[in-house]
C-alpha cells in the first residue's frame, strides 16, 4: 500500500491504536462500543456524535482498575515536579495520558488532521456534552449497571473501578451484535441489602443530606470532583 492510499483508508488501523495504547497505559478496562447503541440507552441530552456512520460509530471508553496506579507511581517517581504543578496531578496525569493517546495513534494511523473525534471527560457537565458514563460502562459491555447501588459492578473488580473518558471517532464502530449482554454479578441473595442500605441512606433527615456542605475551592467548582484525586476517592 503506497502512502497515498493509507492517507485515503485510515480507518482498519486507526480502529485498533487508541484501544491498545490505552489499555498498555493502565487503563485496563477500555474497550469499544458502537455509538449508537449507546444512544439508544440514554437520554437525548446525552447524546453522542455519530458522524458520518449510520449503523455503528466507534465509541472508546476510557476505564480502569487499580492497574492505573502503578503507572502513575511510575510517572511521578520520574517526574516528581509533576506533583507540584497541578492542584490535581493525578486527574492531570490522565488527562495527559489520554490526550497522548489519542495524539500518538492519530499520527501512527496516518490520519488526516481533518477527521473528526470528541473526547470527553466523565465529569464534563456543559450541556450538550455530559456522557452517562456508567450507562455506557454497560453497552461497552465492561461491567453491569446494578441500579439499587447506582454503581457498574464487574466481574472480577466489583464497583472497583473508575470511568474516566468517552471517545468517538468518526469511523465505523463494532457490530451491534457483538456487544454482550451482561447479568448482574452481585448474587440475589445480597441485592436486597443493597436496598435496604441505601433507602436508609437516602431517607430524609439522615446524615447523607444533612452533612455539611465542604467550601474548598475545588468543591465549589465542581460538586463531584471527589471523584479525582479527592481525599474520599476510592482509587
Ligand atoms: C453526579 C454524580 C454523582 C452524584 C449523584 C447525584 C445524582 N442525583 O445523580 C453524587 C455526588 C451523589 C455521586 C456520588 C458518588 N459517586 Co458519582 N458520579 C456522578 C457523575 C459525575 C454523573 C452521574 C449522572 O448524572 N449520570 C447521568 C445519568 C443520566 O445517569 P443515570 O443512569 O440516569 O443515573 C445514574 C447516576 O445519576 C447515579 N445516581 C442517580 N441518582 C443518584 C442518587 C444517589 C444518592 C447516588 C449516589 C447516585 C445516583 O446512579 C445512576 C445509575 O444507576 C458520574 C460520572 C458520569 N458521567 O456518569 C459519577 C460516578 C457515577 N460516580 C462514581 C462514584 C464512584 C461515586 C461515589 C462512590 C464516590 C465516593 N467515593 O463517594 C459516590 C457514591 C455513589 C453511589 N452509588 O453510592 C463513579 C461510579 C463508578 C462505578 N463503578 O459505577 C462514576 C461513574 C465516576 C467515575 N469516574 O467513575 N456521584
Amino acid at each position: 500500500m503506497t502512502t497515498n492510499e493509507r492517507r485515503e483508508r485510515p480507518d482498519a488501523r486507526f480502529r485498533l491504536i487508541p484501544l491498545g495504547l490505552l489499555r498498555s497505559r493502565g487503563f485496563d478496562l477500555s474497550a469499544a462500543f458502537p455509538v449508537q447503541a449507546y444512544n439508544l440507552a440514554v437520554p437525548p441530552n446525552f447524546h453522542l456524535p455519530t458522524y458520518s456512520c449510520t449503523a455503528s460509530t466507534l465509541g472508546i471508553l476510557v476505564a480502569n482498575s487499580k492497574a492505573l496506579w502503578p503507572k502513575f507511581c511510575t510517572f511521578i517517581r520520574a517526574q516528581p515536579a509533576f506533583i507540584q504543578s497541578t492542584p490535581n496531578p493525578f486527574d492531570a496525569f490522565v488527562t495527559l495520558q489520554v490526550d497522548e493517546c489519542i495524539a500518538l495513534a492519530r499520527a501512527q494511523a496516518h490520519v488526516p488532521a481533518a477527521a473528526q473525534h470528541d473526547v470527553r471527560h466523565y465529569w464534563e457537565m456543559t450541556p450538550g456534552r455530559m456522557v452517562a458514563i456508567q450507562r455506557m460502562c454497560q453497552v461497552a459491555g465492561v461491567a453491569y449497571l446494578d441500579q439499587a447501588c447506582h454503581l457498574n459492578v464487574h466481574t472480577e473488580y466489583g464497583p472497583w473501578l473508575a470511568l474516566r473518558y468517552a471517545i468517538v471517532i468518526d469511523l465505523p464502530g463494532p457490530d451491534p451484535a457483538s456487544i454482550p449482554t451482561l447479568t448482574n454479578p452481585i448474587p440475589a441473595s445480597l441485592q436486597p441489602h443493597i436496598h435496604h442500605a441505601i433507602s436508609q441512606l437516602l431517607a430524609p433527615g439522615t446524615s447523607y443530606h444533612t452533612r455539611p456542605v465542604p467550601t474548598t475551592t475545588s468543591t465549589r467548582r465542581h460538586p463531584c470532583l471527589h471523584h479525582g484525586t479527592g481525599s474520599h476517592a476510592p482509587w
